[in-house]
């Protein structure tokens, strides 16, 4: 029976990894920063009792800013494998937060790799890290694949290339089985609220049960490749199942415009939107006539990344991995969840009850 660390195990990808792995016989064992309300949401269906004789998953306090929470929790646990997933994920929150971004996005993959080196792991434990499509910022190639130069174009982007890079590095210098995922956007029902493609589903969701009236966007002609995070997940883990480790792209090998993904969750809920103008005036309005989608100049970034497309090609040959999530299916699976929240939402404000969550 292998044994797993999920840094990140609260998050998107966490919570389908720590799925995948419990379902494929492993111990899994997550980190799980200290938050002033539990934040667990995402993996309680996959809560063992601690009481309960040798529980598979198992939570431990930690953050990716402290070595010594890192250090005692790789030391007690001895994993087979390790998954950096924890981040400070948002891009245009680490213009905001630069330094706590670097901290924890940079220096806590270093702080993990040191950890494996200091505790004499070398040999035993594999290391994954969530490297990202932002590298490629301002690209330098159509489609980005492996060898495509980076250029990084925020404060996020910038810390993730020192943790990809430091992962090559140990890699290299001390024989630990590291990889790099350069994973391109990936979504899900459970994605967080704040990321383009779940806050337009929440949004048109809650508009069309009248809960809400308008959807304020930022840059509408950004384009990307998105994926589901279930199947992206599956890539994470056998990259570590190889004989030798590699860094390795992985997309879909499509893009689609933020304004094509409103117009497909419009479609999806029934919704009609027509579009008007050009540029930032542009409005999307319902059918009679009542303005919905509108842009707010507040969610342009100093530095953008105007367009991302990858090649999943060495993927494809090398982990025998395929996406398998369309996108009209990912854009279907996310309105209709969105739909089911706001519909129990309403339910419970018609009951004079507060509806569960937060605003931005
Ligand atoms: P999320 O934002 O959903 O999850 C991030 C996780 O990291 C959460 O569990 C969060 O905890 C945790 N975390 C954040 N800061 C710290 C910290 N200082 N110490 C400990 N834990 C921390 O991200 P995703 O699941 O979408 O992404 C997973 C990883 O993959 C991230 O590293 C992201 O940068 C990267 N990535 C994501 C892509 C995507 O499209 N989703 C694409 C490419 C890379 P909490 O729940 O408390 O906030
Ligand atoms: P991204 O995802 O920055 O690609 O990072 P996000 O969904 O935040 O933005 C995608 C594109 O949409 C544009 N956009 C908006 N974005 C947000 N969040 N809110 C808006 O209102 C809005 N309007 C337009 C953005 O400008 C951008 O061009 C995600 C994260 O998961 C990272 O952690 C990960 O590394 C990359 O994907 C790959």
């Amino acid at each position: 029976m292998k044994t797993a660390l999920i840094t990140g195990i609260t998050g998107q990808d966490g919570a389908y990894l720590a799925e995948l792995l419990l379902a494929k016989g492993y111990v899994v064992h997550g980190i799980k920063r200290r938050t002033s309300l539990i934040n667990t949401g995402r993996i309680d269906h996959l809560f063992q009792d601690p009481h309960t004789p040798d529980p598979r998953l198992i939570l431990h306090y930690g953050d990716m800013t402290d070595s010594l929470s890192l250090v005692r929790t790789i030391q007690k646990i001895q994993p087979d494998e390790i998954y950096n997933l924890a981040a400070q994920s948002h891009v245009a929150v680490s213009f905001e937060e630069p330094e706590y971004t670097a901290n924890s996005d940079a220096l806590g993959p270093l702080r993990v790799l040191e950890a494996i080196r200091i505790l004499g792991l070398e040999k035993k434990t594999r290391f994954y890290q969530a490297s990202t499509s932002e590298l490629y910022g301002l690209v330098q190639e159509v489609p980005q694949r492996e060898t495509t130069p980076f250029y990084p174009r925020s404060p996020y982007a910038a810390a993730k290339l020192y943790a990809y890079w430091i992962t090559v590095n140990y890699r290299e210098a001390y024989g630990i089985y590291a990889c790099n995922g350069i994973l391109f956007n990936h979504e899900s029902p459970i994605r967080g609220e704040t990321f383009v493609t779940r806050k337009i589903t929440r949004a048109l969701a809650r508009i069309k049960l009248g809960m809400q009236d308008k959807l304020y966007l930022g840059n509408l002609d950004a384009r990307r490749d998105w994926g589901h995070a279930r199947d992206y997940v599956e890539a994470q883990w056998l990259m570590l199942q190889q004989d030798k480790p590699q860094d390795f792209v992985i997309a879909t090998g499509i893009q689609y415009s933020v304004r094509q993904f409103v117009e497909a969750a419009a479609l999806e809920l029934g919704m009609k939107l027509r579009w008007e103008g050009e540029g930032v005036n542009e409005r999307g309005y319902d059918e009679s006539g009542r303005a919905v989608v509108l842009v707010d100049p507040r969610y342009f970034r100093p530095t953008e990344v105007e367009t991302l497309l990858g090649d999943a090609s060495r993927a494809r040959q090398e982990l025998g991995w395929t996406p398998r999530t369309p996108f009209a299916e990912l854009v279907r699976e996310m309105a209709q969840a969105d739909l089911a929240l706001a519909q129990r939402d309403r339910l419970c404000e018609a009951e004079g009850f507060q509806p569960v969550g937060g605003r931005e």
